[in-house]
């Protein structure tokens, strides 16, 4: 008897902590979609999505990620958890996964007659006989990934709210305030933002979010493993090669920005450490090789007592295994890459390593710098300093 009593009372403790879990909050929620790149730009989006909801002290609904699959017309949408902690968030700011939001809370604090979409201004609809001058309207599920996004929680809006001239940097003006004022809670329970509420690139204020986001168990296992079983004992370094056509198309645009995507992390947000110019989007083989060659020497010299024996490529299209191979051979330095396409492990292995080569402007880049410069772990640019540059602080060195 004593042991059922003891059971059932368990039971019941289980059952009231879950549902406590998903106790309505008072201040509100807001959600968003992760419409706008692949990982890296959903990731800098993710940060100052969380910087914002903090600021307006609401619970952050964890989006699901938004990928692409080759030949597949809709987007699909994976659950936040299956790469990140959330725990760790949750030691930051208060954050719920979309899906327990949905199934738990929505329809109390959400009801699907008061689902209003929150757009800048009018976004004009692609098919025209959906856009009325006398109604504007976010159309927020119009096109991919807007639809398929909302459509994986069955959610439809009934109405547009257009913010406007309000802004998601709440660092430098009383902008949380306003938006506060403008949107109170116990009218407006859930902000949903037709895109991430956050600038891309992140912003500076932001960067350090990341030491919240954290791999799963899944993933920071993948990556020690396959260090472990897969890398000759030793120190590693990691190099991030993007060099895929669509990469190639992008770096065009380099003659006319003064930034391009995550370029503000090598040359300053205000351009205060230098230019673009064309090597820092795409460097040349031989460029890539020389800059690994000194990395390795300069290593040498510094952590004697921990030799680079290995190189791991992470790459969207040409790891140039052969071309490295070859050229570390006499080093007694082998050089590998991930048996199958993993964007994720790609990630989570070059947040490991021992020292990080990656594109200035490549998001995906930099969401490993970012992870480092969390721990403190060194990292450095392809073709950054410009070589000229380098030269002449060397030769001014040396004088
Ligand atoms: O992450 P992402 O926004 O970074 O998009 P960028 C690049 C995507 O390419 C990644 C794949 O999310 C991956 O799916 N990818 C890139 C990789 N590098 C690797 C890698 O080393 N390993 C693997 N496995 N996959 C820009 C975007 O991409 O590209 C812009 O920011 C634009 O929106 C431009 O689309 C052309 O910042 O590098």
């Amino acid at each position: 008897m004593l042991w059922l009593n003891s059971f059932i009372y368990l039971v019941l403790t289980l059952i009231l902590t879950a549902e406590a879990q998903f106790d309505r909050d008072p201040n509100g929620y807001l959600t968003y979609c992760p419409c706008m790149g692949r990982f890296g730009n959903q990731a800098d989006h993710f940060l100052g999505s969380l910087a914002f909801a903090k600021a307006l002290n609401r619970t952050l609904i964890l989006p699901p990620w938004v990928e692409y699959r080759k030949g597949e017309m809709r987007s699909r949408q994976v659950s936040f958890e299956n790469y990140f902690e959330v725990e760790p968030l949750q030691q930051y700011h208060r954050v719920i996964l979309m899906s327990d939001f949905m199934s738990h809370l929505a329809d109390d604090v959400w009801p699907a007659a008061e689902r209003v979409s929150f757009c800048y201004m009018e976004r004009k609809s692609l098919q025209q006989e959906k856009n009325d001058p006398d109604a504007p309207n976010c159309h927020a599920k119009d096109g991919n990934p807007f639809g398929p996004f909302w459509d994986t929680y069955n959610i439809d809006f009934v109405r547009s709210e257009f913010y406007g001239p309000l802004h998601f940097d709440v660092h430098h003006s009383a902008m949380a305030t306003k938006w506060i004022n403008n949107y109170p809670a116990d009218k407006w329970p859930v902000l949903a933002f037709t895109g991430a509420p956050a600038s891309f690139p992140v912003q500076l204020e932001n960067r350090e979010l990341q030491k919240h986001l954290q791999w799963n168990r899944k993933y920071s296992d993948a990556a020690r493993e396959f260090i472990r079983n897969v890398l000759p004992r030793g120190a590693f370094i990691g190099l991030h090669l993007r060099n895929g056509i669509d990469w190639v198309r992008a770096c065009d645009h380099i003659k006319d920005s003064q930034q391009l995507f995550a370029s503000p992390q090598c040359l300053g947000y205000k351009n205060e450490r230098g230019q673009l110019y064309p090597e820092l989007c795409m460097p040349s083989k031989e460029a890539v090789v020389r800059q690994l060659k000194r990395t390795i020497k300069n290593v040498r010299q510094t952590h004697p007592k921990n030799e680079v024996k290995s190189v791991f490529v992470a790459s969207d299209a040409n790891h140039l295994i052969t071309e490295l191979t070859a050229a570390l051979s006499r080093m007694d330095i082998t050089v590998h890459k991930l048996p199958e396409d993993d964007p994720y492990l790609d990630l989570a292995i070059l947040g490991q390593s021992n020292h990080f080569i990656g594109n200035c402007i490549s998001s995906y880049s930099a969401f490993v710098k970012r992870e480092r410069d969390s721990h403190g772990f060194p990292s450095y640019f392809w073709s950054f300093p410009k070589e000229k540059d380098r030269q002449q602080s060397k030769l001014h060195e040396e004088l």
